[in-house]
């Protein structure tokens, strides 16, 4: 309760802070982009690990106006760096399944801070997680869909760790599957225990997915993936969660 507090007044005043975690493709070493990750540090209850405000701001309806926050800092920040660069870079941001509830209304939002900030749709990606799909409320697939039309990309977070049914991933509205890092982190040196994000990669490539893997920490995990094909990878080997300054000094 006293958290909930704290954080409708931390989202009153925008004291919460979008860091951002490049992604890099595979072939090129080179940063394709970023993925948007809120921090919260409160004057009273100090530094508020994430996945712990989230699930309060779930309970508690308020992770819409923290999206909020996210999409408009994320987009206003990747829309300046891009206007730098030649190379745009895209921007990812977390959405809870609590948001597809009101899917009309979360679709034309999307669009209206995507046009605001002049951010292209298709440099925008959505990343749910299986849990959101298994709502798979008519609703929710629409929204997904109207999305996607819109050319924005749909992404399965954590992959491999929920009650995926093979035959949803058909019919579905995705694009791309994030290999969960439990999985990258089992691979050892010697490759062993590979098999899941191997079989993995393979699944998104007959499905004409991308597939991204999560919480690479080791050279040789890398090199395993690269030489496998796994488009994108993320994780502290490349790079922690950073601040805006922190970021500009690192990849720009
Ligand atoms: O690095 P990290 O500790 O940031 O993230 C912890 C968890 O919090 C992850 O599951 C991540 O997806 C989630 N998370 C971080 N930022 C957001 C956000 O803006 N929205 C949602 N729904 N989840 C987020
Ligand atoms: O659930 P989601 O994938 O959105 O959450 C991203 C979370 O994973 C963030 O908490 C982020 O800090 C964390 N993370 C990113 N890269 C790594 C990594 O290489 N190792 C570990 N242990 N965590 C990571
Ligand atoms: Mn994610
Ligand atoms: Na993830």
């Amino acid at each position: 309760l006293r958290i909930e507090k704290r954080l409708r007044k931390a989202i009153a005043n925008e004291e919460i802070e979008v860091y951002y975690q490049p992604k890099i493709d595979a072939k090129s070493d080179q940063l394709r982009g970023v993925e948007a990750l809120l921090r919260w540090t409160d004057e009273e209850l100090g530094f508020v690990p994430p996945d712990k405000f989230i699930s309060i701001a779930e309970e508690t309806g308020l992770i819409h106006p923290l999206w909020k926050i996210a999409m408009k800092q994320a987009c206003s920040q990747i829309s300046i760096w891009n206007s730098q660069r030649n190379e745009p870079i895209r921007l990812a941001v977390n959405f809870s399944a609590k948001q597809f509830q009101d899917p009309c209304s979360l679709v034309n939002q999307v669009k209206d801070i995507l046009a605001e900030h002049q951010l292209a749709p298709n440099l925008f990606e959505v990343e749910i997680t299986e849990s959101t799909l298994l709502f798979k409320t008519t609703e929710t697939i629409k929204a997904l869909k109207s999305l996607q039309e819109y050319g924005i990309s749909v992404s399965i977070d954590d992959f491999g760790t929920g009650y995926s049914s093979l035959s949803y991933l058909k019919t579905l509205p995705i694009n791309c599957l994030k290999i969960d890092r439990s999985f990258i982190q089992d691979i050892t040196e010697d490759n062993r225990n590979a098999e899941i994000p191997l079989t993995i990669i393979n699944l998104a490539r007959s499905l004409h997915l991308d597939v991204v893997a999560e919480g690479v920490e080791e050279n040789h995990q890398k090199e395993f993936l690269v030489q496998n094909q796994c488009n994108y990878m993320q994780g502290f080997f490349f790079s922690k969660p950073l601040s805006k300054d922190d970021f500009e000094k690192n990849w720009l």
